[in-house]
């Protein structure tokens, strides 16, 4: 396969820094080697260019903490994913999870809009809006705004969504799911959106999630995957912004993204949310990368 890799080294949607390092992270991970080794023809696209929180005030524009730069990374992700030719798989580095926003909507208009399932792997369900938000904080609100809910200049990409395409809501699975705004549970209620719980992850497994979530997104033309590394347990990826226990294991992990790749069916992913400045020895970007290379066909045998 061929595979490109794009970072969008930005911490703007964050509350605290660091995250805008986790491409370098990955890279030093030895991500493109890793994926080489697998047999796919891989690409480093490089970074796109991100304002530096030290080069901008403190801008909060109705409840959106670094609104205007936020929008505008985002918009340049998705152009620079649309205009990846056909066939080739968009692998991209956060970055905090608002990044998303971008990468969600390039893949799903490349070439021509196409609906688009999304699998959110994250302990968070990144569903506020700007009312609902308590922190202001974009990496929170990315979710809602793929699926059309927020502030339209976000929902809309700055113009770059016209017409009729967008995430709809039952084509949203969410898994790894530990910590939800009070707000936020009520309009994921409203939304129908789908999301495993840690309990679900316990109580069903990894194997009957992953049969569900197939099963749910059936219909979509292409399949993205979302894997916020604070999704992992804090004991595994202690490299993230808001660890929150009781995180999916390695083997969780592992055997989830084994079995995305059995199905054949994902398109495009983002790994996110990596924290050099927290980690330990680059941990969590060695662990990431290990779920990019599960996802990208690496076999135990
Ligand atoms: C909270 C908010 C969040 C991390 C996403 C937290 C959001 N729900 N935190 N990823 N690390 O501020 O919206
Ligand atoms: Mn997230
Ligand atoms: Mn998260
Ligand atoms: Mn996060």
């Amino acid at each position: 396969m061929n595979i490109s890799i794009l970072g969008i080294p930005m911490d703007l949607g964050a509350g605290r820094r660091g995250v805008d390092m986790g491409p370098s992270a990955l890279r030093n991970a030895h991500l493109a080697h890793t994926l080489r080794d697998l047999g796919h023809d891989v690409t480093d696209l490089g970074d796109i260019e991100v304002a530096l929180p030290e080069t901008l005030d403190k801008h909060e524009t109705g409840g959106l903490v670094f609104f205007e730069p936020i929008l505008d990374a985002c918009r340049t992700a998705a152009e620079r994913v649309m205009a990846l030719p056909g066939g080739t798989f968009p692998l991209t580095l956060g970055g905090d999870h608002s990044v998303s926003m971008g990468t969600v909507t390039g893949n799903g208009l490349r070439g021509r809009p196409q609906r688009t399932g999304v699998i959110w792997v994250d302990a968070h369900t990144d569903y506020n809006t700007p009312e609902s938000s308590p922190s202001g904080n974009i990496h929170g609100m990315p979710v809602a705004h793929l699926t059309g809910r927020g502030d339209e200049r976000l929902t809309r990409l700055g113009g770059l969504v016209t017409g009729e395409w967008g995430i709809r809501p039952e084509d949203v699975v969410m898994i790894g799911i530990r910590s939800v705004d009070a707000r936020e549970r009520e309009l994921l209620r409203e939304a129908g959106i789908k999301a495993y719980t840690m309990k679900d992850v316990d109580q069903l497994g990894i194997t009957r999630i992953h049969e569900e979530t197939q099963e749910r997104l059936n219909d979509v033309e292409r399949l993205h995957v979302s894997f916020d590394a604070d999704a992992l347990d804090p004991g595994v990826c202690p490299g993230v912004g808001t660890p929150v226990p009781g995180g999916l294991s390695y083997r969780e992990g592992h055997l989830l993204m084994e079995l995305l790749s059995e199905s054949g069916r994902v398109t495009s992913m983002d790994i996110v949310e990596v924290n050099p400045i927290l980690d330990t020895r680059n941990q969590t970007a060695e662990v990431m990368v290990g779920m990019a290379a599960s996802l990208l066909g690496q076999r135990i045998l």
